[in-house]
Parts: structure tokens; sequence; C-alpha cells
């Protein structure tokens, strides 16, 4: 079926979470809707919420702008604009841009009459985010703890945030984050790669199908896990590692304080060593 064919049949009135006929129109070929408003909205005054800390500061160097936390003594209140206010209305846009991106793909899912599978997988993404800014600075009790927004200072954040837990990578969840990480990217790399070999073969050959794909993975390992179930697969191991990732920084600090190498001591102390 060509696109435009395609589109004259799905392109259709209805499915809106809000607003009724409203924003229920296209601008060429980008749908509105009233979360396309609003994350319109949340990301231009976020935006320039960050070009006006900028001025503010003492850098342009894009690896040195920062917009930095309040202090840790402003606890969960409001802190003045230029001492970390400005951060607290650039977090809130943030989070409302986020939120109305997933709800904009909710609504045209409902349109096409798709699952909701892709801003639920968004939403995990949104989730690790909202668990470094507002979940974990709540459970501690000050906006202070959210990371900085700055090329240069967030990362000096992770790895401050990762020595006071004296070595992060004992973190258990961290370890099942950054494993699904990689395996995500290793059932990547073996999807991409034979979606590619099948469908781009040498010059003047012929397309191959899902049963040369088949074939190639029953041949090499003796079994193949098809083309429905690696897209399952990959969608599993990447919201995985989004979850894990958020569960690895909510536990580190509300939940245990000392180094993450100590942990570890239940294993020592097991009965089974006497
Ligand atoms: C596959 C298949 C695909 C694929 C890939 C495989 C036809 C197009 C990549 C092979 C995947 C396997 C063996 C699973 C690997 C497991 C992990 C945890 C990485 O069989 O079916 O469809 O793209």
């Amino acid at each position: 079926m060509a696109m435009l064919n395609f589109e004259r049949k799905y392109r259709v009135r209805g499915g809106t979470l809000i607003g009724g006929d409203l924003f229920d129109f296209w601008v060429g070929p980008f749908y509105v809707g009233f979360f396309g408003v609003t994350t319109i909205f949340f990301s231009l005054l976020g935006t320039l919420l960050i070009v006006y800390g900028a001025s503010i500061g003492p850098t342009w160097s894009i690896w040195q702008i920062t917009i930095n936390p309040p202090d840790l003594k402003y606890g969960l209140g409001l802190a003045p604009l230029k001492e970390g206010g400005l951060w607290q209305l650039i977090t809130i846009c943030a989070i409302g841009a986020f939120g109305s991106w997933a709800l904009r793909q909710a609504e045209i899912s409902r349109k096409l009459g798709m699952g909701y599978h892709v801003p639920v997988a968004f939403s995990v993404a949104i989730f690790a985010y909202v668990a470094l800014v507002v979940i974990r600075p709540v459970l501690l009790g000050a906006w202070g703890h959210g990371f900085p927004y700055g090329i240069f200072s967030h990362l000096d954040w992770v790895s401050n945030v990762g020595y006071q837990y004296l070595h992060f990578h004992y973190n258990p969840a961290h370890m099942l984050a950054v494993t699904f990480f990689f395996t995500t990217t290793f059932a990547l790399s073996l999807h991409g790669s034979l979606v590619l070999s099948a469908a781009n073969p040498p010059g003047g050959q012929q397309v191959k199908t899902a049963e040369h794909e088949n074939t190639y993975f029953r041949d090499l390992i003796g079994w193949s896990i098809g083309t429905l179930g690696i897209h399952r697969l990959g969608l599993f191991l990447a919201l995985s590692a989004g979850f894990w990732s958020a569960v690895c920084i909510i536990i580190s600090g509300p939940f245990w304080t000392r180094g993450w190498p100590e942990w570890w001591g239940w294993w020592l102390n097991l009965p089974i060593w006497r």
C-alpha cells in the first residue's frame, strides 16, 4: 500500500484523550493534539530558562554551562531563582514535556488502533529520569540531591555520587542495569546485522526473507527466536535496563547508606561458611 494511500485511511479524527476535536489536526506531517501544544510549551519555556540560566552564569563554554539544583539547606522547599529555583522550574518543564510527549504517543496509538507499547516503553525512560530528580531527592529530603543540568557537571555528579558509595559497581541493581544495557546492544547488533544481510544483499542478488533469517540462526546455534520474538526480547532487554537503572539509584541513599561493597556482607555472613 502506497504511503499516501495508507495515510488517507488512517489519518482520521478521534482517539484524543483530552480537548476533543480542538487540536485534532496536522501541521504538515506532524499530528498536533492537545499534548503537541503542551510539549511545545514546556520545551520552549524550559529551553529559554536554560539559556537565561547560562546567561547569568560565568561561562558560555558549552562544556561548562551548568544549571545547578538548590543547596541542601532549602530541603524540599522552593529556592530563589538564581539559587536553584531555575533548576526547579526547568525540572518541571522537562517532566511536563516528557509526559506530554508520552501522552501524544498514546493519542497517535489510539488513532491507529495500535497497542500502547511505544508510550509504555518511553515511560520507562521518563521513570529513570524522574527517579534521579524527584523520587530520590524526595526520599532524601532535599532537591539538592538532584543532578545538575550541564555536560561536565552531570558527569562530575555521577562520579561523586558513585564514590560516595565507595564502588558503585558493587550495587547489585547497577550490575543488572549494566548487564541489560550491554545485552540490549548485543541483541540489536545481531538483529540489525541479520536484517541488513537479508534485506540488502550484494549487488544483483535477490532480497531474502525471514525464512533465510531463521535458517541462518538454526544453522549457527540450532535455534531461532523468530521475527516477532527478537522484538519482544529487545523491548524486554531495553525496558529492563531503564528499570534497573532507576532502582539502582533510588536504593542508593534512601535504602543503603554505606559502601556498596559492604552490601555483599550477607554472602560472607551466610551460616554455611561456619
Ligand atoms: C533470530 C531472528 C531474528 C533476529 C535475531 C535472531 C529470525 C529477524 C537476532 C537471533 C537471536 C537470538 C538467537 C537470541 C539471542 C539472545 C540474547 C539474549 C541476545 O533468531 O529470527 O529475526 O533478528
